[in-house]
């Protein structure tokens, strides 16, 4: 991994970030609460600042997400930007469509262990990259002049990452943040009902043709559901509808890794892994081993295959063996 570029301290990040610039956030692809917590977040506290920001992402939002975007387009435009800073992106390839952006981005703001640092970078593992944001805006002593959207982004890139507060990722220290943010009165309920209590009827069709097509592999204890391009066709379900499939499938007990392939719609050669891993089985390193990346529990990768049925036997290969070392570890 080429280390050319300097870690900021969060002083420096600060500094930074002070200076009145007109700015670009980018997010990741399939853009989750975090990303976007985190970039309009920042947008918030910029404008605090004097900045003027758009935010760009090569997908759509998922509509949920509006009290995030406020329903804004976040399709990129050309314009005479004076900074680019990323937010929750570890890599160029998580652009997605707007990889060739990256080149260009001044500060990567990011909380993931295996981000390449491939711009100016600001880092904390935090359990999620909104709690740097937050932490950002404290140092700057700009809470007090933030707006209830800012802390409402912040609550939800932290619920969302953290599952509702309750995967290992959760730390004394994400307590601590959750409990200031809190302090600002917003409806919290709310915003995990949206996140994780409020289904469309697609996602319920989804959710149930998810464990219909699911297999188990290594005595139960990988389970993969694998979305061919035909078969999401022929159900009418996007990859938005399947994007909580792999928490489904990791629900099932003695399961120690989950995996979903999703064939792409555009390209059928190129197949899209998300793996979860339920004990301590570092997911994040096999997807690294395929081009991919994340977190130690959650981590994704492309593939590119001739066939659904290679994607499948590659994947199962490759974890059934992380599988099969934990087990006799
Ligand atoms: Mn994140």
């Amino acid at each position: 991994m080429s280390n050319q570029f300097k870690g900021l301290s969060l002083s420096s990040l600060a500094k930074l970030v002070r200076k009145k610039k007109n700015t670009l956030i980018l997010c990741h692809q399939n853009p989750d609460p975090d990303t976007l917590g985190s970039a309009f977040a920042l947008k918030e506290l910029l404008y605090v600042f004097g900045s003027l920001s758009r935010v760009a992402c090569c997908d759509v939002p998922s509509k949920k997400f509006n009290f995030i975007t406020l329903g804004e387009d976040l399709s990129y435009h050309t314009l005479n930007y004076e900074r680019i800073i990323a937010v929750d992106v570890a890599s160029p390839s998580q652009l997605g469509k707007l990889d060739f952006l990256a080149k260009s981005v001044d500060i990567t703001i990011d909380h993931h262990e295996m981000n390449t640092r491939f711009s100016p970078y600001y880092e904390d593992f935090r359990a999620s990259n909104c709690e740097n944001i937050y932490l950002l805006a404290k140092k700057m002593k700009a809470l007090k002049k933030l707006p209830k959207h800012f802390f409402e982004c912040v609550y939800a890139g932290m619920s969302s990452d953290t599952g509702g507060f309750k995967y290992s990722n959760v730390k004394p220290e994400t307590m601590s943040v959750a409990c200031e943010v809190l302090k600002s009165e917003i409806d919290h309920a709310e915003i995990n009902r949206i996140m994780f209590d409020s289904k469309t009827i697609e996602e319920i069709k989804a959710q149930r043709l998810t464990y219909e097509i699911m297999k188990l592999y290594c005595d139960n204890a990988l389970s993969v559901a694998m979305f061919t391009k035909d078969f999401k066709k022929e159900n009418g379900i996007n990859d938005e509808d399947i994007s909580d499939a792999v928490n489904h499938v990791r629900g099932i007990e003695g399961v120690l890794v989950a995996i979903t392939i999703k064939q792409s719609f555009d390209d059928e050669r190129k197949f899209f892994i998300s793996s979860r891993s339920n004990v301590e089985i570092d997911v994040s390193s096999v997807c690294a081993s395929i081009g991919g990346g994340g977190h130690k529990r959650a981590a994704g990768a492309s593939i590119f295959c001739e066939s659904p049925e290679e994607a499948l036997e590659l994947v199962v290969d490759l974890f059934s063996k992380a599988v099969e070392e934990f087990k006799k570890s």
